[in-house]
């Protein structure tokens, strides 16, 4: 069948515009609600690729700029209704910010914010030390990091770092109103996007020991059934800390008070605090705590290689907060080690220069981003702009290279891939707006944009609740088992993966393309499952667009 994808949200008058074809158009029309050409052009041949494995033909209508509602057709092919408009992302902005508090744990979520997604209190017994004869400790609160209900603290530090930088490099995020309760600040209420964010920042903060150090998670022994949350009553275990645990929370919660202190001075002070006592036990302790799950547990690892990109992040981050020049040298020290380290020498590399990685593992990126508001204008200042730069020109490259525009190579289609993509266009946005503005970053974003809302060879769009054709069926628990139609809305899609990591993956047609190792299916917990640092990455490339 001839199908024509594009992004089924929509796209602002001023950015470029296309619809992709899996077969050989000549003429497109852009039609109104009416059905009335409003715009004709020529389609143009991409030819085949080996990210999505089609041959493409390009509708380009960057040149229409009409507000309203619309669809393109060619031939009998039709595509999905989309829109144009300054406000076509309203929505989507409120979904993807509002998603974090569907994934509350301990308070409950109530019908009045929650709809009829709401649930009881839930995991608000306290945690048992594992392998330790102490006192079990209450570490309720924070958010469920993703289908399971596992609460982990490097993910949390991560997904909270990409929602706080974003507030820090565009502002707009402190407009967003997304409907949930109110908290009280010194002067009057915290914007939403900061209540919500204190959430997972209170539950981080009881991660903390006694000596500084952070326990790497809190989760049942084993994944729980699927259960709503309220009715996993298996007891809790805190495992070991970790210095990756350690470093992130010394990072973000350095982070936090730069924005917190203009809301709430005491709460913030507390932060530092934290952030503080977190950086005196790394430095206090230079050799490396991995994570490793203990026997028999087969909840989330988030196991990393070293501990290095966290120490360099947490010294970026304390020193943008302080100017303390202690910090300045322990940057340039991990700086160093980072960039001699072997990847080779472990299986797990990193995708691109490492001093712009920004996922839940490889998090120097983060700190780049610190540095970046420091701004210093010194040599490491400049190295890390050319880092940029460089992995954004990268970048443009890639996207030339397939007919959907998308900044992807094959060997991205790994478990979680649309934060792959996500991740490079945090780094697009970066560097078009606060190093060097260029129209060729800007179509990647755009097309990045385009592919995760639709314009994909599944033709489906990866964000629940925006897009004709958007994803229904998440790897989520509540979902799974709440006999409501429909997920919440703003869930972004683990997506396509090579790797086939499930069972039910395995359905995927040998030999498929990476753009369609795919399946829209509740099992698929390695193609299909969503989690709080998918959708926060969203949050910042939104807040970038719409600065
Ligand atoms: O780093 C390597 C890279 O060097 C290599 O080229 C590439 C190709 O195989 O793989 C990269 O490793 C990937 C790794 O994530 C780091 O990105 C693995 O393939 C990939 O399988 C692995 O997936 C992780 C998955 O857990 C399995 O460990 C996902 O990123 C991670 O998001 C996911 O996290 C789970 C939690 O454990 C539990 N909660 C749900 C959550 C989402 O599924
Ligand atoms: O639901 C779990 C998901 O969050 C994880 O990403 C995944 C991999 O660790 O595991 C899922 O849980 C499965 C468990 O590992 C094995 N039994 C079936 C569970 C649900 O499909
Ligand atoms: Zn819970």
């Amino acid at each position: 069948m001839a199908r024509i994808f594009m992004n089924q949200v929509g796209f602002k008058p001023d950015s470029s515009k296309k619809a992709v074809l899996d077969f050989a158009g000549s003429d497109f029309s852009v039609k109104d609600e009416n059905g009335k050409d409003v715009y004709t052009g020529k389609v143009s041949h991409f030819g085949t690729d080996e990210v999505s494995g089609e041959d493409t033909y390009v509708a380009d209508f960057s040149n229409f700029k009409e507000n309203g509602t619309f669809s393109i057709t060619s031939g009998d092919a039709v595509s999905t209704h989309f829109s144009i408009g300054n406000n076509v992302y309203d929505k989507l902005m409120k979904d993807i910010c509002k998603c974090f508090y569907f994934l509350r744990c301990g308070d409950a979520l109530t019908k009045e914010f929650a709809g009829e997604y709401y649930h009881e209190p839930c995991h608000m017994g306290k945690a048992t030390v594992y392998g330790e004869d102490t006192e079990p400790v209450d570490v309720t609160g924070g958010w469920h990091d993703a289908g399971d209900y596992g609460r982990y603290s490097t993910a949390g530090a991560v997904a909270v770092a990409h929602i706080l930088y974003g507030v820090r490099f565009f502002n707009n995020l402190l407009d967003v109103d997304f409907n949930i309760p109110k908290v009280k600040g010194d002067k009057g209420n915290l914007p939403d996007i900061l209540a919500e964010v204190k959430v997972e920042l209170d539950f981080l903060k009881k991660m903390q020991r006694e000596n500084g150090s952070v326990w790497h998670k809190v989760t049942t022994f084993c994944h729980a059934p699927f259960v709503m949350p309220e009715e996993d009553k298996e007891e809790l275990f805190l495992f070991h800390v970790s210095s990756l645990a350690t470093a992130d929370i010394a990072a973000v919660f350095a982070l936090a008070y730069s924005i917190y202190k203009d809301y709430d001075k005491a709460y913030a002070d507390s932060l530092l605090e934290v952030s503080k006592k977190a950086y005196k036990w790394l430095k206090e302790n230079p050799d490396e705590l991995l994570f490793f799950n203990a026997e028999g547990s087969n909840t989330g690892q988030y196991d990393e290689a070293e501990d290095i990109s966290n120490r360099f992040w947490a010294a970026a981050s304390l020193y943008e907060v302080t100017g303390d020049k202690e910090y300045y040298e322990d940057i340039k020290y991990q700086k160093d080690r980072l960039l001699s380290f072997d990847k080779n020498a472990t299986k797990k590399g990193y995708q691109g220069n490492v001093l712009t990685c920004l996922g839940w593992a490889e998090v120097a990126g983060l700190g780049s981003l610190s540095i970046l508001l420091k701004n210093d204008g010194d040599d490491l200042n400049k190295e890390i702009k050319k880092a940029f730069t460089g992995e954004a020109d990268r970048l443009v490259s890639n996207a030339k290279k397939n007919g959907f525009g998308l900044c992807m190579e094959a060997k991205d289609f790994i478990w979680g891939s649309n934060m792959e993509l996500l991740k490079y266009l945090m780094i697009l946005t970066v560097t078009d707006k606060k190093i060097e503005g260029k129209p060729e970053y800007k179509d990647a974003i755009t097309s990045g944009l385009d592919y995760l809302l639709g314009c994909n060879s599944m033709d489906v769009s990866y964000v629940t609740g925006n897009g004709e054709k958007a994803f229904k069926n998440p790897h989520l628990r509540p979902t799974a088992v709440d006999d409501i139609e429909e997920p919440w809305p703003g869930l972004v899609s683990g997506g396509p993966n090579v790797g086939l990591q499930d069972e039910r993956a395995k359905e995927v047609p040998a030999g498929s393309a990476p753009m369609k190792c795919y399946l829209d299916h509740i099992d698929c917990y390695s193609l299909n499952e969503i989690t709080i640092y998918w959708n926060s990455p969203l949050v910042f490339v939104m807040a970038g667009l719409l600065s």
